[in-house]
């Protein structure tokens, strides 16, 4: 059964003199906001100062919105999306407040009026970065669309005090400085303690029985941390839906300190507090890998407890029995980090609310799904037995009762496999114990779903195939999407001007309706539009490049762009070699006509990632010599952006002529950069990896440049002994001797010899397999750019025919087929109506 998702617009809002959407209104209340909230004046006021006093007057258009919508939510009980993340990459807001209000062209003219400029402010805002790459920026796409098709829900994770470490380059090496992004106060915030509750760690278990004389279990726990949610408002676009995101600061409880206090321990009560304070002090910087630390599992139990905790109060507020629990919520898990909830919600239930065990896994698993985000057996969750037990003595007591029942299950199902029974296990036993988080996550939810579709059907054969074939219809694929309002409206005003003049501006919410420009690759006119908008777009990012890195780049070169995390899979390595390949051509033969490139990098590696730092270092140390060869003649550069972040990203994606979407076939779960990309127009290079594969799909395979081994000629490859050493010869031979000689690191042979000797003996991820065949596909590409008019309908095309990434798309697919959640259209309350309901 579909549900009606149909996103209403409802612009005739009644408005308080404190939310009036005039220009007058937002200059006035910018000064109010400069002396009442900031308390300051013109000639002191920062930059700054001036961007959190705009941030406010956007704030109090948003939280008419937001109470209207909480009002509506109580009233009737709707039922509600929870969304579990330790990442939320949301990027700056006041941007995307401005669009999604449609107030961002008015706010502009006031503020512009006052003498400020505008876009400088918005620069202003630091990016809260609280997540690592592609996981939690789809949680921040995925929150805006449910906000705008408005969908009841709310994003649960933590309020990192510090998110994903600055990078800065220095010397060619990267290096990490902490973020400090709350340095300033966060206008977006409310925070609400009088909503804290309190998290349970550590202690002992002891069985017990009540005043009915039931056997129930005690958990004593040997610390206690407050949770105190600090709430976001999340806007829908053109509704008057704002969600909440939901964020768990760690704090020490009212009475952290009366026992140590009491023995005059002042000192030791005060380091209590510190200690629970570190809970949520710091995102680990870990993509794709796992961290196998106590203060992490702590984060994951903290955050999840603390929501569960949290959906409980809300269901005694709306008088809705804790047997519902399931018909009002529908909690969803991104990836493993939040799978602890199976066995907390559990506890909750048997321990707190003495529901039966089957009554209580009832309702668990039908509240639960889990998302599945990596293939990478590196990045599957296992924790150490005792590590656990020390710290959730409860959790692990229920785990074995769960994974007994489960095991009876499967031993019912599969009679005498006994080594199906070892694989599927909650508790890995080869060696030293583990508990696995995924199998955990598997059996506590209904649905189960990979992120696009040769993730889901690789899910289904390989990682999860033992539960696939217990459990095949819980089985399904969500290609993930990107939300458009940020990643077009808001990032590329002038191809959204460009495309609304033609469409009109219904595309902003219905994707699908950019089909209607594919006509208009035929028209010329519009070609050259779209060339001038591309180059307006490479103009501004050649001065941010500039600004940032000293580095001269030319607007009418091609723009070749890799931006992601750092990391081997991704195959960054492979992108340079044939940079240097290029250079090679050019120096060996000053006059071959080659087209010219911009080379740009931009990602973070993991800080103790050794290989991915020194791939960095080989990127900029190419740079530093093609950059300053004048026989190269400016026909290549290469740059490093340092710190890609969402910011960074908005500036880069429209400035793109190629993707560079590389990875080994059957690694990248998805991929969303490529979407992000090939929305703006441009075109891409890539494997048939993750969503690549329905991007081409979509776009036509004569508007995509496709390279490389696919996934079953890797796994066959593989089987047969891969042996790089055989792929090393004519130009691949030329351009590895040439790193390893020290021609890049001033005659140093040793420096990049751990990453030359790991490709030439392992290369694990074939880097040298599929060289050939990439350097071919960078021949067409450079061949297909010469023809600028060709290259504008391909361009054209791949922007017309991405309608199917927008994760408004995502989204309906996981409403109607997981979350069952249907839209709740939002009216507007004046304050007139809230003082009604205080009077009554
Ligand atoms: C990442 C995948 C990407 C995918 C995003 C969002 C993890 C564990 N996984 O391919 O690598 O696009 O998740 O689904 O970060």
């Amino acid at each position: 059964m579909a549900t009606p998702l149909v996103a209403v617009e409802h612009r005739t809002e009644p408005q308080d003199e404190r939310t009036a959407l005039t220009k007058e209104a937002f200059q006035r209340d910018f000064f109010n906001n400069l002396f009442y909230i900031l308390g300051k004046f013109p000639t002191l006021a920062t930059k700054n100062d001036y961007y959190q006093a705009l941030a406010f007057v956007v704030r109090d258009r948003m939280l008419q919105r937001w109470i209207s919508t909480a009002a509506a939510y109580t009233k009737q009980g709707s039922r509600t999306v929870a969304y579990f993340s330790a990442e939320f990459l949301m990027g700056p807001h006041l941007g995307n407040n401005l669009v999604n209000l449609g107030i961002h062209d008015e706010v502009r003219k006031a503020v512009t009026e006052l003498g400020l400029d505008f876009n400088e402010l918005l620069l202003e805002e630091d990016e809260p970065g609280l997540g690592n790459g592609g996981l939690g920026r789809l949680a921040a796409c995925f929150i805006e669309s449910l906000a705008t098709l408005q969908i009841p829900s709310l994003g649960y994770g933590i309020r990192y005090e510090f998110g994903i470490f600055h990078q800065e380059i220095v010397d060619g090496w990267q290096t990490e400085r902490t973020d400090k992004w709350l340095r300033f106060g966060n206008p977006w915030e409310i925070p609400r303690p009088e909503w804290a509750v309190h998290v349970k760690l550590g202690g002992y278990t002891e069985p017990y029985r009540d005043e009915f004389y039931r056997h129930r279990v005690r958990w004593v726990p040997d610390r206690l941390v407050a949770a105190v949610p600090y709430d976001t408002p999340i806007l829908g676009y053109h509704t008057n839906t704002a969600n909440t995101l939901r964020l768990w600061k760690a704090e020490a409880p009212e009475s952290f300190d009366f026992a140590v206090f009491n023995r005059g321990d002042y000192y030791g009560a005060v380091m209590q507090k510190v200690s629970s304070e570190n809970l949520s002090k710091v995102l680990y910087p870990n993509d794709e890998q796992l961290q196998g630390k106590e203060l992490r599992l702590s984060q994951q139990y903290f955050f999840v407890s603390a929501s569960l905790q949290d959906m409980f109060r809300i269901l005694k507020i709306q008088k809705i029995p804790v047997e519902r629990f399931h018909e009002k919520f529908a909690a969803q898990l991104n990836d493993t980090h939040p799978a602890i909830a199976v066995a907390e919600l559990m506890r909750l239930l048997i321990d707190e609310n003495v529901v039966p065990w089957e009554q209580a896994w009832d309702i668990t698993r039908r509240t639960f799904a889990y998302t599945n985000h990596t293939l990478l057996p590196e990045a599957l969750e296992c924790w150490p037995l005792p590590l656990f037990a020390k710290l959730l003595p409860r959790h692990l007591e229920i785990i074995f009762e769960i994974n007994a029942r489960f095991l009876d299950e499967v031993r019912i199902r599969f009679y005498g496999d006994e080594e199906r029974i070892a694989r599927m296990s909650l508790i890995d036993e080869r060696g030293e114990r583990y508990v696995r988080m995924a199998h955990l996550a598997c059996v506590g939810s209904h649905a189960i779903n990979g992120v696009a579709e040769l993730h889901s059907e690789l899910l289904k054969q390989d990682v999860l195939r033992d539960f696939y074939e217990l459990w095949p219809t819980r089985f399904g694929n969500k290609t993930n999407g990107v939300t458009p309002r940020r990643w077009m409206a808001l990032s590329n005003p002038r191809l959204t001007k460009l495309v609304s003049s033609h469409i009109g501006d219904e595309w902003i919410t219905d994707l699908s309706q950019l089909r209607r420009l594919e006509p208009l690759a035929e028209d010329a006119g519009f070609r050259q539009q779209w060339l001038d908008v591309k180059r307006a777009c490479k103009c501004d990012f050649a001065a941010v490049a500039l600004k940032k890195t000293g580095i001269t780049i030319d607007p009418d070169s091609l723009f070749d762009v890799q931006v992601k995390r750092i990391h081997e899979y991704k195959r960054q390595h492979l992108n340079i070699l044939h940079v240097v390949a290029l250079y090679h051509r050019l120096r060996s033969n000053p006059n071959v006509d080659i087209t010219p490139r911009t080379f740009i990098f931009g990602g973070k590696a993991a800080p103790g990632y050794h290989i991915a730092k020194l791939i960095i270092k080989l990127i900029t140390s190419v740079g530093d010599v093609v950059n300053r060869d004048p026989a190269v003649r400016d026909r290549l550069k290469v740059v490093f952006l340092p710190n890609f972040n969402v910011k960074n990203g908005q500036r880069i994606y429209p400035a793109a002529d190629l993707s560079e979407q590389v990875s080994t076939a059957g690694k990248e779960a998805s991929g969303t950069g490529n979407m992000k990309f090939s929305m703006n127009g441009a075109l891409t290079i890539g494997t048939m990896d993750g969503a690549n594969i329905e991007i081409r799909e979509e776009v036509g395979a004569e508007n995509f440049f496709l390279f490389g081994l696919t996934t079953p000629e890797v796994g066959a490859l593989k089987a047969s002994g891969y042996n790089p050493a055989n792929y090393l010869d004519g130009e691949l031979k030329e351009v590895v001797e040439l790193i390893r000689s020290g021609f890049f690191s001033r005659g140093d042979a040793e420096l990049f010899r751990p990453l030359i000797d790991g490709l030439v003996h392992h290369d694990p991820y074939l880097v040298f397999a599929d060289f050939d065949s990439y350097s071919k596909a960078q021949q067409q590409v450079s061949a297909a750019y010469q023809d600028r008019d060709h290259w504008a309908r391909m361009s054209i095309l791949n922007s017309a025919r991405s309608g199917k990434f927008s994760s408004d798309r995502t989204i309906r697919e996981y409403c109607d087929d997981i979350w069952k959640a249907p839209a709740v259209p939002i009216r507007l309350l004046t304050q007139e109506d809230v003082k009604v309901g205080v009077m009554q």
